[in-house]
């Protein structure tokens, strides 16, 4: 077991001993067995994408400079780095186009375990796509606003802009990336774009490859942006609720699901079928019935809409299962580590794969669709409840560590609190206190954890530092995942680290909101696909004042970023001109070139570039400075 961290997370340190106990692995001793890890790959500069390969480059100048075919350090770490960017959109965009085609479905008619919860938001998206609604009943406008976005991923005139991606930043933003010829048309041509140029003896130029990057991550964008709008429709729009997060939400008396990915399309419909279902569950000896709880995104998704607790976030996956309390994880896409096919031979619990594209060896799969959703959800209860009845009592460890978490803040749940204040103008008191200064700016926080750092170490470093400083906290994914575990999802974290006049602000909105104190000290948006919720925010806000958003006091932090679709988020908030900051070395290093492209010429070209500073307080102080250089240049 790897002692050398140091967990924030009380609940991980309670339970790392009981796993050396039972003679397993996590996800932190095969890091340390993995030491050194490959410095080639580190730096970007090995090269596997032909068989003529694997070719490496010299970073110290002494051998190789050229792999096989003669392409350099930059072509290399340029096409290594646009690949990321293309599987985080593919990634995203696979779950958007599932959640617009269930929408058709529900639409026509297919889907009846779904509905359309939020009409208002429907006709909302329909008339930001341009959509006529008169005289149109809900399926119809449902089923021309999922054909609409479904365009997005079919459209062959690579003139006309991805509606979701055109529609939903400022226009000067939009013209100057059609301009720079960076506007996508189409999602999936965008991906298989990146493939093509990648290919052996394609596009060698690392600008140029660069470009395509930009491309691909605005591709990610309006993927995520329609996922997370259509989801709002079918499934209704987060609003403030409370509830609570981390291990400690785990309940010895109960049959607990946990569900963990990132599409919400089957653990909604979990939720909706376990109360139901819950005397099953009393009859085989669970006092307190079901209990659902969240893990990752996908419990990102169903806590922000119906306030399911949060077991935990990424890195932390396995902990779950280890406390022997976990009946059912049952899983969709993305961030699932295959160890828990291992480890849930050694536990009672049931892994339950769910996606056809998604399997895991050692797991039960339960195959979904959205036609036999019902069905699906049932078996998988089922499947707890037949797993709670194998349960090893002696095995259960539950730390017994959870925090209050304030979460649901949509950007429209933002704008109602704001509307509090000023029903008609209800973003004038935030454009008001960010003017006169109560607030300095806006700082986002999206992304995971990983082995590299100690976890959540960072998020909860630079965001204290920040809210002293009275800069606003919004955050998404694995990073809202740490802030609620760790308690600062709370008004009491803005009692304690708030400075002054923050505080101020945001106990008069959550005042007038009735919160009966201030909001808390970080805002949770959602999941990953959310992010674009902050980027609704910011321009509204970038509307208002009439700028860009690359003139914006707003900053993107993602301190513990680990997959691809990370590095596609923090590329597309580059692209929008909002500078990023990365808490890990990005495996870019061994190109000067790509490397000064990020970190500097990309602000000429866009506004938004990366800042990498691995020491939280450092992170903190440069993304404190960007803030004010903004300010003083708006004259603010
Ligand atoms: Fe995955 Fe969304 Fe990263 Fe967390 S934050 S580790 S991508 S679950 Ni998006």
């Amino acid at each position: 077991m790897n002692k050398d961290y140091k967990f924030v997370d009380q609940a991980i340190e309670e339970l790392l001993p009981k796993v050396k106990e039972a003679g397993l692995d996590t996800v932190w001793d095969r890091f340390k067995s993995m030491q050194p890890q490959c410095g080639f790959g580190e730096l970007g500069i090995c090269c596997r994408i032909c068989w003529k390969g694997p070719c490496r480059i010299d970073p110290f100048g002494n051998g190789s400079q050229r792999g096989i075919c003669g392409a350099d350090a930059h072509t290399i770490v340029a096409r290594n780095l646009i690949r990321g960017i293309a599987a985080g959109a593919a990634a995203h965009s696979d779950h958007g186009r599932h959640i617009a085609l269930t929408l058709l479905e529900v639409a026509e008619g297919h889907a009846p375990a779904y509905c359309i919860k939020d009409e208002k938001k429907l006709m909302s998206v329909a008339a930001r796509l341009g959509l006529s609604t008169e005289g149109k009943n809900v399926r119809q406008v449902a089923k021309e606003v999922a054909l609409a976005t479904l365009e997005d991923f079919s459209r062959q005139n690579s003139s006309i802009p991805c509606s979701w991606a055109r529609q939903t930043m400022t226009a000067e933003r939009a013209e100057k990336l059609t301009a720079l010829g960076v506007m996508p048309h189409n999602i999936d041509a965008v991906v298989a774009g990146i493939m093509n140029r990648t290919h052996v003896g394609c596009d060698a130029d690392p600008v140029n490859l660069l470009l395509g990057g930009l491309k691909g991550a605005l591709a990610d964008y309006t993927g995520m942006y329609l996922s997370t709008e259509l989801s709002d429709v079918i499934f209704g729009t987060p609003e403030p609720v409370i509830t609570t997060a981390n291990l400690g939400v785990l309940k010895e008396d109960a049959v607990n699901i946990a569900v963990h990915g990132h599409n919400p399309l089957l653990s909604e419909i979990i939720c909706d079928v376990a109360g139901s279902m819950d005397e099953e569950a009393r009859q085989a000896g669970a006092k307190e019935g079901i209990n659902i709880v969240g893990v990752c995104c996908t419990g990102n998704e169903v806590m922000a809409r119906r306030g399911i607790p949060l077991a935990t976030n990424y890195l932390s996956q396995e902990m779950a299962v280890l406390t022997g309390a976990v009946d059912a994880m049952v899983v969709d896409v993305q961030c699932i580590m295959p160890s828990l096919g291992v480890l849930q031979e050694c536990y009672h619990t049931q892994l339950i794969t769910t996606m056809a594209t998604n399997k895991i060896p050692g797991a039960v799969h339960v195959e979904f669709t959205e036609k036999t959703a019902l069905e699906d959800a049932r078996r998988v209860v089922e499947l707890a409840i037949e797993a709670y009845k194998r349960r090893d009592k002696n095995k259960i460890n539950i730390p017994q560590y959870k925090e209050t978490a304030i979460v649901g803040f949509s950007a429209e749940a933002v704008f109602a609190a704001l509307s509090k204040l000023n029903k008609e103008d209800p973003l004038k008191p935030l454009l008001d206190n960010i003017v006169n200064g109560n607030i300095q700016g806006v700082a986002l926080f999206a992304g995971c954890s990983t082995t590299r750092v100690a976890q959540d170490h960072n998020f909860v470093t630079i965001a204290r530092e920040l809210a002293r400083h009275n800069v606003l906290l919004l955050a998404t994914g694995c990073g809202a995942g740490a802030f609620a575990k760790l308690g600062l999802m709370t008004q009491e974290a803005t009692e304690a680290y708030a400075g002054d006049s923050l505080k101020a602000v945001l106990t008069a909105v959550g005042e007038a909101a009735g919160l009966n104190g201030p909001l808390p000290l970080v805002l949770h948006m959602g999941s990953c696909v959310d992010n674009t919720r902050a980027v609704t925010v910011a321009t509204a806000l970038a509307n208002k004042l009439g700028v860009d958003l690359d003139k914006l006091p707003v900053v993107a932090s993602a301190p513990e970023a680990m997959s691809e679709k990370a590095v596609a988020i923090g590329t597309w908030a580059v692209t929008l001109g909002i500078p990023t900051h990365l808490g890990i070395i990005p495996q870019v290093t061994g190109s000067s070139l790509v490397t000064e492209v990020l970190t500097d010429k990309l602000k000429d070209l866009v506004g938004g570039y990366f800042i990498v500073e691995t020491d939280p307080l450092r992170a903190a102080g440069k993304l404190y400075e960007v803030i004010r250089e903004r300010r003083k240049a708006l004259g603010i």
